[in-house]
This record gives structure tokens, sequence and C-alpha cells, in this order.
């Protein structure tokens, strides 16, 4: 065959054009667009007629959290590498960027790479990357990233200003961005002020509030906004170092960010759908119900859906992530319910773990919204997270000769009103936060490299977890920080 694979009549959508092409594929690659209808009789082993649908490149999915232990309260990740994979492909999903975590108790981050890739090998469904989760940066540990990013293709990490098993305090935070600036690479923080919400949830709990729903009271969007503000005020002392803002539900955080970039600052950030389509009220559910969307930071009110949406639309926004950090509901041991006791019928939220599935439902929720360009869809979706994590142009386009050919061929227009379900899901979680809402379109084939994965009306998840390759990531390709700063012969030391 001349060719593996050809798709043919579909309209290709990029992050920077809409125009109908023919797609072929070669070992892997995608190797030729052609005006469309011109490959229906190719010499291919697979053609695919995608009869006047959407084609994209595939989902690009950096915030990933799968079969980590137990940080983010009692109870543990329902989600395996092969459940959590085999989740994102049946969501359009090709690429994921998941955290190999390093507890405050362990001192090596070496070992807590090897660890997690030892649970993701063989076991993922689609291709895959690691973030280090640093929760204790001793100078040993700091020293480690020099062989992370030049040898491991570890690129990025993450941080956190909150979470016992986590938090770390501004000094050490400062010690982080210098030694993630001489080794390339970029910093993600979560911020959320963690005494304060550790604070005010001592005082809901000596008055008995204890229902999830003061899960969100716990944490007021002044929380988000001083620490978003703190971490970029720390940042500005270590010139040159980028840094991105993970999972932003606040407006108020949104206007700091812009703000800081608007001055030229390398400031990052990102949201997720959480924060596009729940609001506070959902943790107001009857009963323990509100506890299937408790995340954080939780999910706020319209007006900041609204400015998250403008966010996005106007660049504030680089990447549009899951945060897929899935938890059974009905589940006593290591999922939600394991805070249920006789004495808090309702549960007691600050040990509800936090997090929501949500891998799978990333792609279809905010294609078929209407809120977004499809350019746009495909930057925040695809190209801006490969882009961002050194994964470009390999991974988020459609480019002859030099992208993978990972690729998700939607239905064609022509509204399909599909009601989600959690029993159409392909995670191992029992919930999804988004039961009976209606999208208007869904991947029909997801391809990674040539090979059809997903294919929903003839076997569904055909793929294999033996599939997904692990890939070392470059330093991220967006603004060029890193040389700048050796420019100004600022590489090495904190220009103070
Ligand atoms: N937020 C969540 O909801 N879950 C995992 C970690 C996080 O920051
Ligand atoms: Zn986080
Ligand atoms: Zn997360
Ligand atoms: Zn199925």
């Amino acid at each position: 065959y001349e060719y593996d694979l050809v798709i043919t009549n579909g309209v290709c959508v990029t992050a920077a054009d809409v125009a109908s092409y023919d797609i072929a594929v070669k070992d892997e690659k995608i190797v030729l667009l052609a005006p469309s209808g011109s490959l229906a009789g190719a010499n291919a082993e697979k053609i695919i007629d995608a009869e006047g649908g959407y084609i994209t490149p595939g989902g690009v999915d950096c915030h990933v959290h799968l079969e980590e232990p137990a940080m983010f309260g009692k109870g543990s990740s329902s989600d395996t590498y092969e459940t959590g994979t085999r989740s994102a492909i049946a969501g359009g999903c090709t690429t994921i960027v998941g955290f190999a975590p390093q507890q405050k108790k362990e001192p090596s981050l070496l070992k807590a790479l090897a660890d997690t890739h030892a649970r993701a090998k063989g076991n993922s469904f689609c291709d895959y990357g690691f973030h280090m989760m640093v929760g204790n940066p001793s100078p040993e540990a700091l020293s480690e990233l020099k062989t992370l990013s030049e040898n491991e293709g570890i690129t990025s990490l993450k941080i956190y200003m909150t979470y016992a098993a986590l938090q770390i305090r501004d000094d050490q935070i400062l010690s982080v961005l210098l030694a993630a600036r001489s080794n390339r690479m970029l910093t993600m923080i979560h911020a959320e002020n963690g005494d304060v919400l550790n604070w005010l949830t001592d005082q809901l709990e000596s008055k008995g509030l204890v229902a999830p729903k003061y899960h969100s009271t716990s944490r007021p969007t002044i929380l988000e906004a001083e620490a978003t503000n703190r971490a970029i005020a720390l940042s500005s002392l270590i010139a040159n170092t980028p840094i991105l803002l993970v999972h932003v539900s606040d407006p108020g955080a949104t206007l700091r960010i812009r703000q800081a970039q608007t001055a030229g600052q390398p400031v990052f950030a990102e949201t997720c759908p959480q924060y596009l389509f729940l609001t506070r009220d959902d943790l107001d559910a009857p009963g323990f119900e509100g506890a299937k969307c408790v995340c954080s930071p939780p999910p706020r009110d319209k007006a900041s859906q609204d400015a998250i949406w403008t966010g996005l639309r106007n660049g504030t926004f680089t990447v549009l992530s899951s945060d897929h950090c899935p938890f059974n509901y009905d589940d006593a041991e290591k999922g939600k319910m394991t805070c249920i006791t006789a004495e808090n019928p309702v549960g007691k939220f600050r040990e509800i773990p936090n997090g929501i599935p949500g891998i799978e439902t990333r792609l279809p929720l905010v294609f078929s919204s209407g809120r977004l360009a499809l350019t746009k869809f495909v930057e925040v979706v695809a190209a801006n997270p490969a882009k961002l994590y050194g994964l470009y142009p390999r991974k988020g386009s459609l480019i002859p000769g030099v992208s993978d050919a990972d690729i998700v061929v939607w239905y064609p227009e022509g509204r399909r009103d599909i009601t989600i379900t959690n029993e159409m899901l392909h995670h191992a979680t029992d919930y999804t936060p988004y039961e009976g809402r209606t999208v208007g379109n869904w991947p029909r084939f997801t391809i990674i490299r040539g090979k059809v994965v997903w294919d929903r009306d003839n076997g569904g998840v055909v793929g294999e977890k033996t599939f997904g390759k692990f890939f070392k990531r470059g330093p991220s390709s967006l603004g060029r920080i890193w040389e700048t700063a050796q420019k100004q012969g600022a590489f090495d030391v904190a220009t103070l």
C-alpha cells in the first residue's frame, strides 16, 4: 500500500485554520493533506470516510492524576493507567501527561519517577509523559532536576501551596523556581492558601458545618486570588522562570494573571471543564451527593464561569485540561464515602478526597458548547498543551511530515444530542459529575500514530493497553524564556 490510512471528506481544524482536506498517513505520521475527495481512490490499507465531519488533532491532556497514593484527603484513585487512558481515548484524547508524585516523606524524585514508570508501562492505551510532583524540595531532590530534564524527558514540575502531604513554604517555592530555571523546566503551581483554608475548616467544623457544600465555604475565592498573586510575586523575583497556574477558577485570580501577562511576565494559566460547567450549587445537592463535585478549587458561580470562558477566548488561559482525579462515590474504603460515619451521616468535607473524573468528557463538552471558535478549541485542548509541555509539533497539530497521526474524526454536523451517562464512559469510576447533560457531538474515531484505537460505532475501544508510548519531552516551546534569560546573562542566578 502507498498509505497505511486515508481519511477523506473531512473538514480539518487546527489551531490556525479550518479547511477541507483528505489526510494520508504512513508509518505513524501524517504525510499529506490533499484537496478534499482527491484521495478517495487511494491505495491505502484503510480508508475512513469522514462524511463531512470535523477532524481535529487528538486531544492532549496535560493534567491527569492516575494511580496516585492518597494525598488529597482520605481515599485513593479509582483509575489506574489502564482504565484512565482507556477513558481518554474514548473521549478523543491521544496523549496525556500524568504526575510522578513525590510526597513530603520521600527524599528522591528519581525514585518517584521510577515507581510511576512501573505503574504506567504496558498499561497505557494512549501516549504519555510525566510531570514531577515535588512535595519535598530538599537540596538533594532539586539536584535531581538536571537528570530529570536532560536525560529523563521530564521538563515540568508541580508544586502545591496547600495539602498537608504537599504544601511548601514561600522560601521553598523560590528554591524550586530557581532550580527549575537552571534546568529549563516549567513550574506548575497549585495556588490556594492552605493555612487559611485549614483555619476556615476548623471554624466550620467547630460549628458542626461539615456537609459537602461547606467545602466551598472553606475555600472562598480570595484564597485562590491571594495565592495566585503570591505565586506571581514570588516568580517575579526569579527573572525569566515561567510558571503555569493550574486549574484557575476565580475571576480575581484570572485578572491578576492577565495583568502579569500584560506586564510581560512569563505567566501561563490553565482552566478545566469543572469551572465552565459546574457551580457551587452542585455541591449543595441533597445528602452526601454534593461530594461528587468536591474538587479544589471548588466550582464557583455563574458569573465566574462566564469570566473563565472570556479568559479562554482572550488568551489568558493557555490550556484547558481535565484535572482528571477520580474517586468512587459509593465506596467507603477508598472513595468519597470514606468520611461517612454514624456521627457524620452526611460526611465530613475535610476528609472527602478532592477531585473528579473528566478525562473522557473534556473534549465533547467543550467542542459542542458553542462558546469557543473551533480553532480556539484546538488551540487550548491540543496545540498549546503540546507547545507548553515540549511535545509540539509532533503532538497537537496536523502538519505533514512532522506530526504524529493523532487524529479525532467527529460526527458530521447536525446535533446528535448525546446524553452523557456514566454507563457509556470507560473509566473505572462509579459516577460522572456530568450525568444527564447533553452534548452535540462525540469523537467518532480516535486515531493514535495512524492506528484506530476508538471506533464508536464498531467495537468502541479497539486499541490496546500496550500501545501507548512514553514520550520524553523537550523544553517548553512557548515564549523561549530560557534563551532570553541566557542572553540577559541571568541564567544561573536570581536577579534580586
Ligand atoms: N485538585 C483536585 O481537585 N484534585 C487533585 C488535586 C487538585 O489540586
Ligand atoms: Zn492542583
Ligand atoms: Zn490536579
Ligand atoms: Zn463502550
